[in-house]
């Protein structure tokens, strides 16, 4: 998709040359930050140390080059596919091309609709309120439609190769190096932000249930991995304020004050390479911006905990509804990740699979009843 200039791209109007300036800054400051690279392991098998310093260090980590040409084919196809099945518009129940659309009949929540280059999510109450400030909204071309979707929860049940994402044993090596080797899950989405269209998501701390708890620490929310189809760059990626992760709870509406702009001074962009994979602390103050470069960004994010972040824990209703996470909850929601490993061994057959410790001894096989299992799996997402 990204080859094909098909979509009018206004600028970002009268912030034009104050955003070029700050995302030429800001992509030099991340330059300096020391924490990208490939996924390295030491001798004995573990992801190296330097990089799970660099992470907590930062608060996030560019992984380089961890999803190859063969599977980034995979994942546009189905990425088109779901693009094309989405409904013809807001409320719809069938797509462009008649057919029933691709969330028709799910319970679950999906698909987060916004006007186009607009900040659906910042100061407004929604989400517990924790995008505190609107973002600047450019004004998109005059062709664009009402509403575009800009991000799909429950994402692994729209493609396999999604799916084999999530099943990724470098991947999921890395969440138990940061999050234990009985890791949890969080939930998964995809962030579609198309050129002159995609829309903002204003800055935010993702935590809603631990900041206030005697244990709290830089880790208690857990992380997101974001896997890049097409590569992200400062105009159109996720740009974080490397340390906040360590610092609490921010004020967010004071920073933006304080620099007298929403382009925090202290913020730096997320740069990625189709088929990077960037690790971010839920923690850390993030947010990207409207999207009025020319690049698509295809973000498929999937998120980790620490188990004993969400064991007997009141969740906090955002992704789903409120509910105590007991241990059988968190079992059934972590059968996906036994599906995912193996829907993975399916297709590269020549790797060798993660053994995630909490299903240990278990047999989880993705086939067609599996594929029927998921269905709705994200009611069970485990929300912290
Ligand atoms: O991808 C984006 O633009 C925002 C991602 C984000 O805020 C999140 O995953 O919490």
């Amino acid at each position: 998709m990204n080859d094909v200039a098909t979509i009018a791209v206004p600028d970002y109007g009268t912030e034009q040359a104050a955003m070029r300036a700050y995302c030429e800054e800001g992509a030099e400051k991340a330059r300096r930050l020391g924490n990208r690279g490939p996924i390295r392991y030491t001798d004995d098998g573990r992801i190296h140390p330097d990089i799970v310093d660099a992470y907590w260090r930062c608060g996030f980590y560019v992984f380089e080059g961890v999803l190859k040409p063969d599977e980034l084919a995979d994942i546009e196809a189905d990425i088109k596919d779901i693009l094309d099945r989405l409904p013809v518009e807001k409320g719809a129940v069938v797509d462009a091309k008649g057919r029933p659309a691709l969330t028709v009949g799910l319970k679950a929540p999906t698909l987060f609709w916004s006007k186009p280059l607009g900040d659906p999510f910042g100061g407004t109450e929604l989400a517990n309120g924790r995008h505190p400030v609107k973002m600047f909204e450019p004004k998109a071309a005059d062709d664009a439609p009402k509403e575009v979707v800009y991000l799909i929860l429950g994402s692994l049940q729209f493609s396999d190769a999604v799916l084999r994402v999530y099943g990724h044993p470098d991947l999921l090596a890395v969440a138990a190096a940061i999050n234990g080797d009985d890791f949890v899950p969080f939930n998964e989405a995809l962030f579609i932000k198309e050129p002159g269209r995609g829309a903002s998501v204003a800055w935010h701390q993702d935590g809603v249930t631990h900041w206030d708890s005697p244990d709290w620490d830089e880790g208690s929310h857990g992380f997101n991995m974001m896997a890049q189809l097409y590569g992200c760059t400062p105009a159109n990626g996720v740009w974080v304020v490397p340390g906040s992760h360590k610092l609490g709870k921010a004020d967010i509406r004071a920073m933006v004050a304080a620099a007298g702009t929403e382009r925090l001074a202290d913020a730096v962009p997320i740069v990625c390479a189709p088929g990077d994979v960037a690790v971010t602390n839920r923690q850390t103050v993030h947010g990207s911006f409207a999207n009025t470069s020319k690049d698509w960004r295809v973000t498929l994010n999937q998120g980790f905990h620490r188990r004993k972040s969400v064991l007997g824990v009141a969740g906090g209703g955002l992704h789903n509804a409120p509910g105590v996470y007991d241990a059988e909850r968190i079992h059934r929601r972590a059968r996906i990740i036994g599906y995912a490993i193996d829907a993975r061994r399916q297709r590269f057959p020549q790797e060798t699979p993660y053994r995630y410790q909490p299903l240990a001894g278990e047999t989880w096989r993705w086939d067609a009843a599996a594929k029927a299992d998921i269905v709705d799996y994200n009611l069970l997402d485990l929300s912290i």
